[in-house]
């Protein structure tokens, strides 16, 4: 017999007027009409064959369409995924570096009125230093005006090798347990990370330009995974530099860098890149690997300029290792580090799974990590640098001045040891000298350029006000 729900779908005109007609014959037996009952059985059962055959017809028909449901339910996520990564990529493309006016015109002073002056000026040998001093102070600038986030904290990189665990160590302070670095082989294994504190978690994408992109946690969690990676989709193909902020205790002046993997292909000057203002650099060692600093690693520290930075090592996944092998591993690890003359503040056998710390030698990592949560004076720091820039030249010039005033006093005691009435051609011959020799010129030039130092100062100066007025906004 057919349910309701079959006779409901059955909208068919026709069946439901046999449903009216055997509704009337049930009625009629129940006077038992004997001659009618014989036909009407066979009727009936026809009917409920006919009825079963509808049936099956009709539920091999709703599987199809179930299975065509599925398919097209498949087919409009595929376009949800390739619409998201549409809107994400467009997204990427339009936006634009955040608008900062001082900047914008420190920018054209480096790269019109500096080079203009550079062009003019032959006294400085070292001129390629100095432009590519200046040109560092430049992009100084444009990152804390790209990361407002980062001013005035203290930089701590933290590097080592493909899958030691830099980006576990780092997800082991976050609070927010929703949000976590990408961990393991996926596509944004090669994002270098700002993480900064701040009480709501939020996440930013850097495009080539600068534009910035505000990523859910959500979306950001999507990225990381391989599914979007099968439609050839990488997110640092867009978002070259990624930064994130969330709380995280005892950490409120440090910015840690996740660095890209020096031992990846193409990454070992990339990574450096990271260092070079860093304040610290905590290199992370899979203990598991072999129980040795590796000999690419210490290769890679010895090549980066240390001097001016604290070095601290993690021993990292030593929840993998029983207290017997991390002593002489840590032993060991002392002993190479010494043999190589890597000077470090300590170093930590740590378990990013956990944030644990089984034992150090020197300070403790978070002995370590107080001594650098302090804040440092980035204004000072890059005025000074860009300072250094104009010495150079000042330097130069003013050299360049004292060889000519020389020049002057030797022709002037010429001048006063010849007879000038005799040696006219001679007097003559020094007056062009004096005059081949002017330092006007190199005056009017040091003026030019300390004209050009204080309105660069000054600009630089207008950066780090608009940037402490929007923090305080
Ligand atoms: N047992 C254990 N596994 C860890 C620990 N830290 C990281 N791992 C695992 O090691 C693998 C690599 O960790 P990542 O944090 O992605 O390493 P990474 O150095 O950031 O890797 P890349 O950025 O891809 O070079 C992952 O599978 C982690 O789960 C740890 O302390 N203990
Ligand atoms: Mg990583």
């Amino acid at each position: 017999m057919l349910n309701r729900e079959d006779k409901y779908i059955m909208k068919n005109n026709n069946l439901k007027e046999i449903f009216f007609q055997l509704d009337e014959v049930r009625n009629l037996l129940r006077f038992k009409k004997k001659g009618l009952i014989e036909p009407i059985k066979t009727s009936l059962t026809n009917f409920e064959n006919e009825c079963t055959q509808f049936h099956q017809n009709f539920n091999t028909q709703k599987e199809e369409f179930n299975k065509i449901e599925t398919q097209l339910t498949q087919e409009i996520d595929t376009l949800n995924v390739v619409k998201n990564k549409y809107d994400l990529v467009s997204s990427f493309l339009e936006a634009n570096p955040p608008e900062n006016q001082a900047m914008t015109n420190f920018k054209y002073l480096t790269t019109h009125d500096f080079i203009d002056f550079a062009n003019s000026d032959a006294s400085l040998k070292e001129e390629a230093k100095a432009l590519s001093l200046l040109h560092d102070v430049e992009k100084r600038l444009q990152e804390i005006v790209t990361f407002p986030s980062i001013y005035n904290k203290n930089i701590v990189a933290v590097g080592g090798g493909f899958s030691a665990g830099k980006s576990a160590f780092i997800n082991s302070f976050f609070i927010d347990k929703e949000l976590k670095l990408p961990v393991g082989i996926n596509l944004m294994e090669a994002i270098p990370t700002y993480i900064t504190v701040a009480e709501e978690s939020s996440i930013k994408g850097f495009s080539y330009k600068g534009g910035v992109v505000e990523l859910s946690v959500k979306l950001y969690k999507e990225l990381s995974h391989d599914a979007i990676n099968s439609l050839g989709f990488k997110l640092k193909d867009i978002a070259p530099v990624m930064s994130i902020e969330t709380a995280m205790d005892s950490c409120e002046n440090i910015c840690f860098i996740d660095t890209p993997s020096y031992n990846l292909k193409d990454n070992k000057e990339r990574s450096k890149k990271y260092f070079k203002h860093a304040n610290t650099l905590l290199w992370i060692i899979d203990i598991d690997v072999n129980g040795t600093v590796p000999a690419s690693d210490l290769k890679f520290l010895k090549s980066l300029a240390l001097d001016d930075k604290k070095l601290y090592i993690i021993a990292n996944k030593t929840d993998l290792r029983t207290p017997e092998e991390i002593k002489n591993i840590l032993d060991k690890y002392e002993e190479t580090l010494t043999e190589h003359t890597i000077e470090y503040e300590g170093i930590s056998a740590f378990s990013s799974l956990n944030k644990k710390e089984f034992e150090y030698r020197g300070s403790s990592l978070f002995e370590f990590l107080e001594t650098v949560n302090i804040p440092i004076n980035l204004q000072t720091n890059i005025l000074d640098e860009l300072k250094e820039v104009f010495n150079m030249y000042k330097m130069a010039i003013k050299e360049q001045i004292l060889w000519v005033l020389k020049i002057h006093s030797h022709l002037k005691s010429l001048e006063s040891d010849i007879d000038s009435k005799e040696n006219q051609k001679t007097n003559e011959q020094i007056e062009n000298m004096r005059e081949m020799f002017n330092h006007n010129s190199l005056v009017e030039q040091l003026k030019k350029l300390e004209t050009l130092e204080e309105v660069m100062l000054l600009l630089a100066k207008d950066i780090f006000t608009s940037l402490e007025l929007k923090a305080r906004i």
